[in-house]
C-alpha cells in the first residue's frame, strides 16, 4: 500500500517520538525493548499533538513502511522503532558477521571530520551502514542534497577479522559503534 502525504507526516512523527522524543506527547518508553505501550502512544498523539491517530491507522502506517522500522511486540500491545534511537535503549539485534563490503552514504562536507576521526554515530547510538551502494546513494542524498551524496566503501570483512562487533536489526539496516579511518574507501563509480 502506498502512503499518502499524511500518513507520512504521521509516520515521521511516530519516528520521533519512538527513537528521539516520547517526552513530547508524554509518554515513556521502556529502556530494555525500547517499548512503547500502544494505547498510550495513540492517547499521547491525540492529545499533545496536531496529529490525530487510532488503532487501525497505526497498523496500517506500521504495515505500509518500506524500510520496515517498526514493529509490534507479540500480543500488540506495544510497539517500537526496530533501530536509529539516540534516547537510551538496549535493543537485542542480531550479532552477525558482515558481508566483505558495506556502504555508507554522507554528504561532502562531512568528509574532513571523517577521514580524520572515522564514522562516529552522533546523536544516535550506532553508525548506520547499508548493505549495497544504491542504499547508501539514497541515504546519503539526505544530506548532500542538491548535490551528489559521497559514497564509501566499508571494508567490514577486515574490521570483523579484527574484532568489531557488527549487528543487524530486524529491518535490515548493519549497525556498528564506529568505523576507524583506515577502513574507508571512498568510492567512485565508473561513469
Ligand atoms: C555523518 C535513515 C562528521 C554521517 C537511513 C551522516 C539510515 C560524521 C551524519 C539512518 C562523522 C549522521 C541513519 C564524523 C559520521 N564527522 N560527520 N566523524 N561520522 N558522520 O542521519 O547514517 O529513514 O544520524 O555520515 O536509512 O545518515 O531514519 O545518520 O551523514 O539508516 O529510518 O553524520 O537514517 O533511516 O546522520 O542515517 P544520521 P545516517 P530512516
Amino acid at each position: 500500500m502506498e502512503q499518502s502525504e499524511g500518513h507520512v507526516k504521521l509516520s515521521r512523527f511516530l519516528c520521533l517520538i519512538l527513537r528521539h522524543n516520547p517526552g513530547a506527547i508524554g509518554i515513556q518508553i521502556e529502556r530494555v525493548g525500547g517499548w512503547a505501550n500502544v494505547e498510550e502512544l495513540i492517547d499521547g498523539i491525540n492529545a499533545k499533538s496536531r496529529y490525530h491517530i487510532d488503532r487501525p491507522l497505526l497498523e496500517r502506517i506500521v504495515a505500509a513502511d518500506r524500510k520496515g522500522r517498526y514493529s509490534f511486540n507479540e500480543d500488540g500491545t506495544k510497539i517500537r522503532a526496530n533501530q536509529g534511537h539516540s534516547i537510551d535503549v538496549v535493543i537485542d539485534m542480531e550479532h552477525r558477521t558482515p558481508p566483505e563490503y558495506l556502504w555508507h552514504g554522507t554528504a561532502q562536507r562531512f568528509m574532513g571530520s571523517i577521514m580524520a576521526k572515522g564514522l562516529l554515530p552522533g546523536n544516535r547510538q550506532y553508525v548506520h551502514l547499508s548493505p549495497d551502494y544504491e542504499t547508501a546513494v539514497t541515504v546519503g542524498y539526505r544530506h548532500s542534497k542538491p548535490d551528489s551524496p559521497v559514497v564509501l566503501k566499508i571494508h567490514a570483512g577486515q574490521m570483523a577479522a579484527d574484532g568489531y562487533d557488527f549487528m543487524i536489526s530486524d529491518n535490515g539496516v548493519w549497525q556498528i559503534k564506529e568505523v576507524p579511518p583506515q577502513y574507508l574507501e571512498l568510492f567512485q563509480p565508473e561513469e
